[in-house]
């Protein structure tokens, strides 16, 4: 049975949770205590030098990255509605899309996540929170050109994309930025579910 180190807390995480569920594959959870450190600790060194979670164990095979984890299992398990297409530029443009998922959405997102959760406000950095609230204003921007259209970001159907997007849009209200309807429609959409309601909100 696969291992997933892990913690409630954790976006990321998260992420692998939601995919397992939806894939209906049988896994253990080990919690990974980052509120002690345990984390920065050598027992768990070893098992990602990074000192994050996730990672999955799959028998004596370690894999950290929430996206690469979710790559291997898709890759892995070859289901018949698969998540990756085939075809070769497709399957650019959704690599192209999930970067884009982490560097527009996902690490502004967390600067502002981080703060404002765990930084005293005097200590916030304000520069920096606005300026990511503005590159998420962008990015959402952009995605609506898609959701004006379609109902999911990625061949019309809940995929990849909405696995990695769902634990930070939970979070959307708290980045201060203008979310435009079409947008906001899929937000509620995906957090809407099944697989993400149980892990989102259990
Ligand atoms: N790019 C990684 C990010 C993982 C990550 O940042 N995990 C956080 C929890 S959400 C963590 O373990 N942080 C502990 C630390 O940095 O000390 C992924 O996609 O899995």
């Amino acid at each position: 049975m696969y291992e997933l180190y892990s913690h409630p807390n954790s976006t990321y995480s998260k992420r692998v949770h939601i995919y397992l569920k939806f894939r209906n594959l049988e896994y253990e959870t080990i919690h990974v205590a980052l509120d002690k450190l345990e984390n920065r600790k050598k027992p768990f060194l070893a098992i990602n030098p990074y000192g994050k979670v996730p990672v999955l164990k799959d028998g004596e095979f370690l894999l950290a990255e929430s996206s690469a984890i979710i790559r291997y299992l898709e890759e892995k398990h070859k289901f018949q509605n698969p998540l990756f297409p085939e075809e070769l530029q497709k399957k650019a443009i959704l690599s192209q899309m999930i970067n884009q998922c982490e560097s527009e959405f996902c690490f502004p997102g967390s600067v502002i996540y981080f703060a404002k959760k765990f930084v005293p406000e005097e200590n916030w950095e304000t520069k920096r929170m606005k300026d990511s609230s503005k590159r998420i204003g962008r990015h959402f921007d952009i995605i609506e050109t898609i959701l004006a259209k379609e109902n999911y970001l990625f061949g019309n159907q809940f995929g990849i994309l909405e696995i990695l997007y769902a634990p930070f849009i939970e979070n959307v209200a708290m980045m201060e930025t203008k979310i435009p309807k079409p947008v906001e429609d899929w937000i509620i959409r995906v957090l809407d579910e099944p697989t993400v309601k149980q892990v989102l909100k259990p």
